[in-house]
């Protein structure tokens, strides 16, 4: 199954959070790491008083399910210590999130997929466009349109900055 993720970290030097993430995709069991964009920079979405975020997507070739792999991306955030507590639109250290997963629609207690934020987030239709530029969502839309739509709320690659 190719599953796109989602990487977020704007705490505890994130450049450096969001690489170790990517290494760290690459050594999920019964995966492999197929493409991982560039780091971008971006304006936080949410409460203002907090630092700019560091985004990117990796694609990974798996054989987890989707819970599988929901737990080994907890398991990763948790040894990049990821605090979780009352701060759902707060700061955090590492943010991994199943964007999709194959042409799947999962809606269960402990998932959404595809990523109910993605259609208007410009920090992950970016960098998801970066590495799959022909994609096309389960739901029919293609990615390519919905980052027309998309303003990009100043987001830069790390390497333009
Ligand atoms: N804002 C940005 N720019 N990037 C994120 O990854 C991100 N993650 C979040 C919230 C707090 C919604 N804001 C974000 O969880």
């Amino acid at each position: 199954m190719i599953s796109y993720i989602g990487i977020g970290s704007n705490q505890q030097d994130p450049i450096k959070q969001a690489l170790q993430a990517i290494e760290a995709l690459q050594q999920l069991p019964n995966s492999t790491l197929t493409k991982a964009s560039s780091l971008y920079c971006s304006a936080p979405m949410g409460p203002q008083d907090q630092p700019d975020y560091i985004n990117a997507v990796a694609e990974i070739d798996t054989q987890l399910s989707a819970i599988e792999l929901l737990d080994a991306l907890q398991e990763i955030e948790q040894k990049q210590g990821r605090v979780r507590k009352d701060n759902r639109w707060g700061p955090r250290t590492l943010d991994l999130d199943i964007i999709l997963y194959g042409n799947q629609q999962i809606n269960t207690e402990r998932l959404i997929i595809p990523h109910y934020g993605m259609q208007e987030r410009e920090f992950v239709l970016y960098p998801l466009q970066e590495i799959a530029a022909k994609l096309t969502l389960p739901n029919g839309t293609l990615l390519s349109q919905l980052v027309t739509l998309c303003d990009k709320n100043g987001l830069t690659k790390v390497s333009d900055l």
